[in-house]
């Protein structure tokens, strides 16, 4: 048998970015590692990258192009599938507008040469696009706000930190790598706080853990200045580094240390613990993106960015605010930002679709399963169902990919071709097939190339993937970050990122001051269904990432038959553990195991991220569909539902 080891890079959507080797038997693929030499990776993968060989020989991989024919998806050549698009796309276009046409891509691979496809409609247009980001969108536009940027200190300054404090954050689960980071800061000292409604994998990390009322981490963070101002340990240079200080000043005085504490659920000793955590400092805050899927998510990471600022903790080495890591920020952009003539909401993607007049005619969806994972999923199948004409390009037959006229298979994260950044540490890195992908798959670039002849962009780049990754490496290239330095030593550590992102007292906003909040977010608007005989009191939904899969990627069995929902075993008396049980919100209703754990809130409830529609596992059915205060993110977490007997 002859055995030979390939190293890749994880395109998923994951603050990991990981380097990966892949044991080869007789040309399959038999194991995944970490790269030992990676620094971040340290020589170990996640549970569902690990079991990734098993989804990718089963039977949801799409190996061939599919192409709808009396209702039925049929194996088809690419010849058939390409020249139907291009056809479709061109009669779209003349008949009504580019804007009938809408290209939504998601985040299911990072790979930058994924930016490719947002080319190709632009040029071919401007054709439709989505605004917003129901992953991130509320903090990265709360960060832009108050520092002109949303980015971080290197990783391995958390050694520095005296304290950290994991702000809704479960890293056991959905940012693994970062946890050994965690214990050799712990190793050396570092104290740390979870601050998460939830208890979870995470939360024996944290030396104190904090189970405060879901959504109100801006009251906390309010109590946390309180103290801060009544004891005189405010930084004496926040008034000159920062601007809207009386503002913001006022606002913290809204309440006394008790009043901001008895909205959070937490006792005034809590808020004056982590007060004493932030004046001791350094203290760094690591933001979970869970808690800014709520309507006044934007203020929330605010709140948070205005402690660490007004604490004295945003410039030094140890501190910092870290919500993301500009991971594009090492490459350049394959085209000019063009103006495109309509944009759907992705938070409010099903009723904005709907809603469109002239109507979408065609849709193209590119690494994202929308059906399963986006708000109010049934309007979004409905939206999808009733478009003309739908292209799916995935490697999976997603819930989304059932609903197409065309779909197009792609490689698999391990017969990829791409560069990639991180949203959760500043290396980069290539991916290189490890294995060939089948015959009937098309690197997606090809596709978007084979197209654009079809549809006589003659502007459309035609180079290899060789040369658009030299292309898209040439502002750090010079600063020894080439293709061929990533080839020859595997990730290395952007040369555009500075050890701390401010260092010198100024921020990237236009005043180089940061900007503190200076109005207060409206209290969250939510109702519950009405209540039905031995139904429960309503219960916050949480649908947060689960280690078995990647969004709707499940390894192995998946959720099985059934999905589960997890409450306290107060929360519904009466109704035993394995019971199936029906969940309504406002929005839908849902049929799931019961699951107890004495471990969380009575007021909570739990279900997993990513279930599938068809089988009636989407929590997505349940959430309604809702921006953010800022940024279009999406307000999956202010979900009211009750649960009672079937
Ligand atoms: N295993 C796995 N890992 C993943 C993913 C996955 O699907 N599976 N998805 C990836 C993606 S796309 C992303 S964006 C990230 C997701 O990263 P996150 O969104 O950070 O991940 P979650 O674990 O879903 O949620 C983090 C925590 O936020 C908490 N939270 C919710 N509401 C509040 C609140 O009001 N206040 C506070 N303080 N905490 C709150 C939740 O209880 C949860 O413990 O992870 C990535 N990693
Ligand atoms: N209820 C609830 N819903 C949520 C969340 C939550 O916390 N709760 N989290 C939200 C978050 S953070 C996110 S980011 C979204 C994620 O939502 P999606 O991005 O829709 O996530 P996935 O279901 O992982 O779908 C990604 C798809 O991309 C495909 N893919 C992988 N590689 C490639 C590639 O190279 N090219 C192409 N074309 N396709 C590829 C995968 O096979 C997969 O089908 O979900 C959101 N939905
Ligand atoms: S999904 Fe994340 S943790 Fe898992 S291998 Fe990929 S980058 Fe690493
Ligand atoms: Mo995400």
């Amino acid at each position: 048998m002859a055995q030979h080891k390939a190293r890749t890079t994880c395109n998923r959507d994951c603050p990991d970015a990981c380097g990966i080797i892949a044991t080869l038997d007789d040309g399959v693929v038999t194991k995944l590692e970490g790269d030992p030499a990676h620094p971040v990776t340290k020589g170990f993968l996640c549970f569902r990258t690990s079991r990734f060989p098993e989804l990718m020989a089963s039977s949801v991989r799409v190996a061939q192009p599919m192409v709808r024919r009396n209702n039925r998806l049929e194996p088809a050549t690419w010849e058939v599938a390409l020249s139907l698009i291009a056809a479709k796309l061109v009669q779209v276009r003349e008949e009504s507008g580019a804007e009938a046409i809408f290209h939504y891509r998601a985040g299911g691979s990072l790979g930058i040469l994924k930016h490719m496809t947002d080319l190709l409609f632009d040029e071919f247009g401007p054709c439709t696009t989505k605004v917003g980001d129901v992953c991130s969108g509320a903090g990265e536009a709360a960060q832009q706000t108050d520092f002109g940027t949303s980015d971080s200190n290197d990783l391995f300054d958390l050694l520095n930190s005296k304290h950290i404090v994991l702000w809704g954050k479960n890293p056991r689960v959905s940012n693994v790598h970062l946890v050994p980071v965690l214990n050799d800061a712990k190793k050396g000292g570092t104290q740390i706080v979870s601050i998460d409604p939830l208890h979870h994998k995470s939360s024996s990390l944290a030396d104190c853990s904090m189970q405060l009322r879901p959504g109100s981490d801006y009251e906390l963070a309010m109590g946390v200045a309180r103290v801060l101002f009544d004891s005189c340990q405010v930084h004496p240079d926040a008034p000159d580094y920062c601007d809207n200080f009386d503002a913001y000043r006022a606002l913290v005085h809204q309440c006394d240390v008790a009043q901001w504490a008895a909205k959070t659920d937490l006792s005034e000793a809590d808020v004056r613990l982590l007060a004493e955590r932030f004046a001791e400092g350094p203290t760094a805050i690591l933001v979970g993106w869970g808690m800014q899927r709520r309507q006044r998510g934007g203020a929330i990471v605010r709140a948070l960015d205005a402690l660490c600022a007004i604490s004295g903790n945003l410039f030094r080495s140890g501190g910092g605010v870290s919500f993301y890591f500009a991971r594009r920020k090492s490459f350049r952009a394959f085209g000019p930002v063009v103006k495109h003539p309509r944009t759907i909401r992705e938070p409010l993607l099903g009723q904005d679709m709907l809603a469109a007049d002239p109507p979408i005619r065609v849709m193209w969806v590119t690494a994202g399963n929308p059906v399963s994972m986006l708000p109010d999923a049934k309007n979004v199948a409905k939206a999808i169902e009733q478009t003309e004409f739908v292209v799916v390009a995935d490697c999976l037959m997603t819930d989304t990919a059932r609903r197409a006229d065309v779909v197009l298979p792609i490689p698999t994260l391990l017969e990829d071709s791409d560069l990639l950044g991180s949203y959760g540490h500043h290396w980069i890195a290539e991916s290189q097939p490890v294995v060939a992908a089948p015959s009937g798959v098309r690197h997606e670039v090809r596709i978007f190339q084979d197209l654009a002849k079809r549809l006589g962009l003659e502007d459309y780049p035609q180079a290899s993937i060789d040369q658009l990754k030299r292309k898209a490496l040439a502002t750090v290239s010079g600063q020894g970050a080439g293709l061929d330095s990533l080839r020859r030593s595997g990730a290395l550590r952007s040369p555009l990122a500075s050890p701390l992102l401010f260092s010198d007292g100024r921020v990237l906003t236009k005043s180089g001051r940061v900007q503190l909040l200076d109005v207060a977010p409206d209290e969250v608007q939510t109702s519950a269904p009405p209540a039905k005989n031995s139904s429960s009191e309503p219960l916050w939904l949480f649908s947060n990432s689960t280690a078995k899969s990647q969004g709707s990627q499940w390894v192995g069995d998946g959720l099985g038959d059934r999905s589960w929902i997890k409450v306290h075993p107060d929360a519904l008396p009466g109704i035993a553990e394995g019971t199936i049980v029906k969940v309504a919100s406002t929005t839908g209703e849902i049929e799931v195991e019961l699951r107890h754990d004495a471990q969380q809130r009575v007021d909570v409830a739990i279900m997993p991220k990513g279930g599938h529609f068809d089988r009636g596992q989407s929590a997505n059915v349940l959430i309604a569909a809702r921006a953010t205060d800022v940024g279009l993110g999406a307000a999956y977490l202010d979900c009211l539902v009750r649960i009672g007997p079937r």
